[in-house]
């Protein structure tokens, strides 16, 4: 995009930029800048990512051996639900749009905030306490229902520290809500001259899309978790038969958030997608416009499908079949965005930089959880594996390979942009390869162990299983390096790495025509827009700068 901005190249110690604008601690606590509140955000959710990390260390050690002898099995259930809701409520949730949605959304649309600044750290706020009732939870003795709280376990027989942690997802459930309503309201009003819709990033519309679920659907969340404390401190009876209420009910309301919730996950990933393969193709999405109406499509039909996880509940059959039927209607805007982007790469001038390589991560992964959804979603064959461990490595797939491998391309394409400064080239190549090959060491060998029927959630398992688990182990290990690794160089880089100038990609977007780090309020002046999205010229390419 052309726009009138150009921003002389000037060390960054010398030019005042929202990194430098102010110091202390208090700045960055009562900051208005969408930029610190989102590295406010990434500092947050890295912590919560190592803490589930922690808890996956604990469960792939448990299984290790067929015995189940490093803890009893009531220890192992606090484990798992602990890995459960830390990664799904307070990394997978906010990681891409919290983070980088909220660095970027403003600045892709040219404008100088989000549209309520003091409601955006408010979001951050109760983020962070939602966060410390759920740590209150883990040290005062845990939680053992797992991170889908079924009843009636969850209000009857559990006695375990529930409330405390429905309570921390409850008070976190308001920023996402939040979060959502500022960036529907912020691409509404707030665009550049000249940036119509058409015009927007894909980045943007697949954010756009997610907000869309959050503002509808997490009110649902907080309805339930509502009604699981009520029930379990005063036995009202909405999910409990002998006063006339219905344990069903309870799997409705949770999924009717929480398949959403999984494209509330996916989503922005999917936008971080499209703009690291046009970038490093050097060419236009192919079918734009398909790809940013599929992502409204997923936000539609993702409300359609939730009875899919209640095949074997003891629904009616006919609920059943239509849930079978409408999940497959959700898989096509899917599929659409796969194809797209490998119609963007065919012919395009491909590099293969550190983003890129975890781009093609994220294709594989995606397709392949993807695909094993389709499997899930055929009633027959889900009788067979659902509550196994083929469910465990389906979902895996998609948010573990999906989400956190956008999450991560994102940052490193953005990283120079949000620090001024490159990272090493060479080790972070490396951790995309680890991060993949341990990626697919640790779930891929799930798949089997569901289809022979290994049971997911149980600490201890008949013998021949092992081999299998203990490849899935040694596959955790080496994932593990690869998530460590990013966190070495990437905060060594932030002191060491050479200055990166504007444009490092020398990628379109005008996120990428200001200085890096950018200035307080994003722009020197604000952006006239004259031209499509990804306005790539193979023809013309410039050197790529740093
Ligand atoms: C695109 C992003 C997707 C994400 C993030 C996702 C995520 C998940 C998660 C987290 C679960 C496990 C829930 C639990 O703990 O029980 C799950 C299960 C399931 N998924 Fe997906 N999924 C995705 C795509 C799909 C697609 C495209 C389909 C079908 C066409 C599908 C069908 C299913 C089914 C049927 C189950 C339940 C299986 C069972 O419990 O027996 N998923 N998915
Ligand atoms: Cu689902």
């Amino acid at each position: 995009m052309s726009t009138a901005v150009a921003t002389a190249p000037e060390s960054i110690h010398r030019r005042r930029h929202y990194l430098n604008a102010d110091y202390g601690i208090r700045s960055w606590l009562f900051t208005t800048d969408h930029k610190r509140i989102a590295l406010l955000y990434l500092f947050s959710i890295t912590f919560f990512f190592a803490l589930g990390g922690l808890f996956a260390v604990l469960i792939r050690l448990e299984l290790l051996t067929p015995a189940g002898d490093l803890m009893t099995s009531d220890t192992y259930n606090k484990v798992f639900t602990m890995h459960g809701i830390m990664m799904v409520f307070f990394f997978l949730i906010p990681s891409v749009p919290a983070t980088l949605g909220n660095f970027l959304i403003p600045m892709m649309i040219g404008a100088r905030d989000l549209a309520f600044p003091k409601l955006n750290l408010a979001s951050w706020y109760l983020f962070m306490a939602g966060g410390v009732f759920a740590l209150y939870s883990v040290v005062t003795g845990g939680i053992d229902t797992g991170w889908t709280f079924y009843t009636p376990f969850s209000t009857t027989y559990s006695n375990t520290k529930v409330i405390p942690a429905a309570l921390g997802i409850l008070i976190a459930g308001f920023s996402s809500i939040f979060t959502g309503l500022n960036f529907i309201v912020t691409v509404h009003r707030m665009r550049a001259p000249g940036l119509t819709w058409f015009r927007l990033p894909l980045f943007v519309w697949a954010n756009y899309a997610a907000s869309l679920i959050m503002v509808l659907g997490t009110p649902v969340l907080a309805i339930t978790i509502i009604l699981v404390f009520l029930e379990r401190a005063f036995h009202i009876g909405i999910f409990d038969p002998r006063l006339g209420g219905d344990p069903i009910l309870f799997q409705h309301l949770f999924w009717f958030y929480s398949h959403p919730a999984v494209y509330i996950m996916i989503l922005p990933s999917m936008g971080v997608m499209s703009e690291l393969i046009s970038a490093f193709s050097r060419k236009r999405v192919f079918g734009y416009s398909f790809v940013a109406f599929s992502s409204v499509a997923i936000a539609v039909f993702g409300f359609l499908v939730w009875g899919h996880h209640m095949f074997v509940s003891g629904q009616s059959v006919y609920a059943a079949m239509v849930f079978s039927i409408l999940s497959y209607l959700v898989a096509i805007p899917s599929a659409v965005k796969v194809f797209n982007w490998t119609a963007t790469l065919y012919k395009g001038s491909v590099s293969y930089q550190t983003p890129m390589l975890y781009a093609f991560g994220f294709l594989g992964l995606f397709t392949i959880g993807g695909l094993t959804g389709l499997f899930l979603a055929a009633l027959g064959v889900d009788v067979h594996v659902t509550d196994t461990y083929f469910v465990v490595a389906h979902f895996h797939y998609i948010m573990v390979g999906g989400v956190i491998m956008g999450y991560l391309g994102g940052l490193h394409f953005w990283w120079p942009k949000i620090t001024g400064r490159l990272y090493p080239e060479g080790w972070a190549k490396l951790s995309a390869l680890v991060v993949f090959l341990g990626f697919n060491l640790t779930f891929f060998p799930q798949f089997v162990l569901g289809y022979l029927g290994m049971p997911r959630r149980y600490h201890a398992y008949p013998e021949e299983f092992q081999v299998l688990n203990v490849m899935s182990s040694a596959g955790a290990s080496i994932l593990g390096v690869g998530y460590l690794l990013p966190l070495f160089y990437l905060l060594w880089s932030m002191r060491y790495g050479p200055e990166a100038g504007p444009n490092p990609f020398d990628a379109r977007g005008l996120e990428w025509q200001t200085a890096s780090p950018p200035p307080t309020h994003n722009f020197e002046q604000v952006p006239i827009v004259q031209e499509e999205a990804y306005a790539y010229h193979a023809a013309q390419e410039v050197p790529v700068a740093g």
